[in-house]
């Protein structure tokens, strides 16, 4: 199997955590976001969406989502699992998740793509040429302050987002702030509980990042 990606992008911010924290080592293949590489026709033949991370199996099956790529990873190598132990926590693990790519993730880049000249008809990632609509860059700033808050309220009286240990959920909270912080977002000094629990989680390993 081999992996594609660019480590400080947070999509694959994401997944170069869940390695580490699972201490799995897999053969990688940088794809340059800053250089362009993704839309090289060598990349495109191996992830027409343009996108990293991507996980070619050896089966010849390209995976392109990272709730797509844990799921098969957990399975290969459940020591360590990331995405709950039973029924009932993986399903909110994957809640939570899911909930900070949408209303955090997605926040954060439609600020990002929208408010930036160097993102000029990319508006989107992908193979679609799309237009800025600079209304989003602003409704993405009142989204990210939003869901701190949401965060917030959820990390009260809890040490992780869900359960009694660090999963996926984590992961997703955490590259949210990280990622807001790119555009020049800060967790609001009021969310204590949120603040404390980023304390906690930057003094992991797997999150510190590598030179
Ligand atoms: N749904 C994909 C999202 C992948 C994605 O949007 N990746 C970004 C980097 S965070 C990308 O490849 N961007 C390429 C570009 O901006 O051209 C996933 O779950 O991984």
């Amino acid at each position: 199997m081999k992996l594609y990606t660019f480590p400080p992008a947070p999509n694959p911010r994401r997944l170069s955590i869940f390695l580490e924290e699972k201490g799995i080592d897999l053969d990688t293949q940088v794809v340059d976001l800053m250089a362009g590489e993704q839309f090289s026709q060598e990349y495109r033949a191996i992830n027409p969406c343009g996108t990293v991370p991507a996980l070619f199996l050896d089966k010849g099956v390209l995976l392109t989502e990272v709730v797509g790529i844990y799921s098969y990873l957990e399975s290969t190598f459940p020591e360590t699992p990331l995405l709950g132990a039973d029924n009932l926590s993986r399903a909110e693990i994957l809640s939570w998740d899911h909930r900070c790519f949408v209303e955090g993730f997605q926040a954060v880049a439609e600020v990002l793509r929208n408010g930036n000249k160097a993102f000029s008809g990319r508006a989107l990632p992908g193979p679609v040429a799309y237009e800025q609509i600079p209304e989003l860059a602003v409704r993405g700033h009142q989204r990210i302050q939003a869901f701190y808050q949401v965060l917030d309220k959820h990390l009260r009286g809890r040490q992780y987002m869900v359960g009694d240990s660090f999963t996926v959920a984590d992961i997703a909270a955490w590259v949210f702030v990280e990622f807001s912080g790119w555009v020049k977002e800060r967790v609001p000094e009021a969310c204590t509980a949120l603040t404390s629990w980023c304390e906690r989680t930057k003094a992991r390993p797997s999150v510190q990042l590598k030179s």
